[in-house]
């Protein structure tokens, strides 16, 4: 069948038929976007010459993809998610905001409610042979004036790249951790280093890596929502200098401001003041926070997130 079969005012009545345009009654933006979308996917399948078993296989993969609970995998491997990062950072820049850490996507696996504790915390079990990890960092504001008593919300996978709670492996918020910074704006987290995420094999979204080509893995990274009365929000991450992924990340969250290089310590006696046995990696990550004020984008979002029991 040739493509361009129908004319664009035939597609576009029937997309506004269908989303109730030009009808009382419904909600105006469902409506609005409802249109645009449909007016959109039917110029796709017209322009593209979609067939029937195409149109088929594709609905089938998003039904699958929602029996395995996978979009908020999805979103963030076709980039949707860092659109929504650089859409906010558009914002807050016509909004003169300036000054603070980057902003990076969350991703899927987050669990609300970790063990909360004072200017430290030890957010592995000891069951994990990874490598000894220090994670240390302060919190200002943009004028550079220390934050006491931010929430540093932390996690990050195991050596294997595996995350508590979703790998059904690991003790209930292993590796995840909330630290109240200290007087100094100060926080301390003792892990392990964490290996990159790649897609389960019989994923949805890895299945659709696979047909774009692409790779499904992610270099290893430490997640951070950080939050301060009077402060914005915000969702972060840092990564590894040399990581084999560092560059192709599937899921678009590298920013090269937030690239950390690992210190490796070997001394004995440093060891033995950060409380390990062995030869530990260090990370230095000082986050910078904007101050809430009228007009400012919003940056915390309402979202569904699970919660171990
Ligand atoms: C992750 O750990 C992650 O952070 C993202 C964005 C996607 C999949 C796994
Ligand atoms: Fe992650």
């Amino acid at each position: 069948m040739p493509a361009n079969l129908m004319t664009k005012s035939q597609m576009k009545k029937l997309a506004e038929q269908a989303s109730g345009i030009g009808q009382p009654g419904g909600d105006a933006r469902v409506k609005e976007i409802t249109n645009r979308l449909l007016f959109r996917l039917m110029q796709v399948i017209d322009e593209c010459d979609v067939s029937m078993e195409e149109f088929w296989a594709g609905v089938g993969f998003i039904a699958q993809t929602a029996k395995n609970n996978e979009f908020g995998l999805l979103v963030p491997g076709v980039a949707l998610e860092h659109f929504l990062d650089l859409r906010l950072d558009e914002a807050d820049k016509k909004a003169g905001i300036k000054g603070g850490t980057l902003r990076t996507i969350e991703g899927p696996l987050y669990v609300a409610g970790a063990p909360l504790s004072k200017g430290e915390a030890r957010m592995d079990d000891g069951t994990d042979p990874g490598e000894p990890f220090v994670i240390e960092g302060r919190v200002q504001g943009e004028d550079g004036n220390i934050i006491a008593g931010a929430i540093v919300d932390i996690w990050h996978a195991n050596s294997k790249g595996g995350y508590s709670f979703i790998d059904g492996e690991q003790a209930p918020y292993n590796l995840r951790r909330r630290i109240e910074t200290d007087e100094k704006g100060g926080y301390l987290a003792r892990s392990i280093v964490p290996n990159g995420y790649g897609c389960p094999p019989e994923s949805c979204t890895r299945m659709a890596m696979n047909a774009l080509g692409r790779h499904a893995e992610r270099p290893a990274h430490v997640h951070f929502f950080i939050s301060a009365p009077g402060y914005r929000k915000l969702t972060t991450q840092f990564n590894f200098t040399g990581d084999k992924y560092l560059y192709s990340d599937f899921a678009f969250g590298t920013r090269e401001e937030l690239v950390v290089t690992l210190e490796r310590v070997t001394d004995s006696a440093a060891i033995r003041n950060a409380g390990f046995n062995r030869p530990f990696a260090k990370a230095t990550f000082d986050v910078t926070l904007t101050k809430e004020r009228a007009g400012a984008p919003k940056t915390e979002v309402a979202r569904e997130h699970v919660m171990a029991a």
